[in-house]
């Protein structure tokens, strides 16, 4: 998983219950990781990451469902996690 260019890459992603994704930071630019959209975090968010430019983070996704990603300083940013069982 990269974050570069203002976007998450790939935009969709599917993964089994219980996987760490690596967020690479390629951007010079800081981002979060954080589950919502539109730049606007859930009200109790699963994850919430803050990321500085060229940092890597891990995010588990430990429960099946469709996660929204997105990033709270670009509301543009966004992703969507599916987490098989
Ligand atoms: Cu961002």
């Amino acid at each position: 998983m990269e974050v570069s260019g203002f976007e998450f890459v790939p935009p969709t992603l599917e993964v089994k219950a219980g996987t760490t994704v690596r967020y690479v930071n390629k951007d010079r630019a800081a981002h979060t990781v954080t589950h919502g959209r539109e730049g606007q975090p859930l009200s109790e968010p699963a994850f919430d990451v803050p990321q500085e430019k060229e940092q890597t983070v891990e995010v588990e996704f430990r429960q099946p469902g469709e996660f929204p990603v997105t990033c709270k300083l670009h509301p543009t940013m966004n992703q969507t996690v599916t987490v098989t069982p």
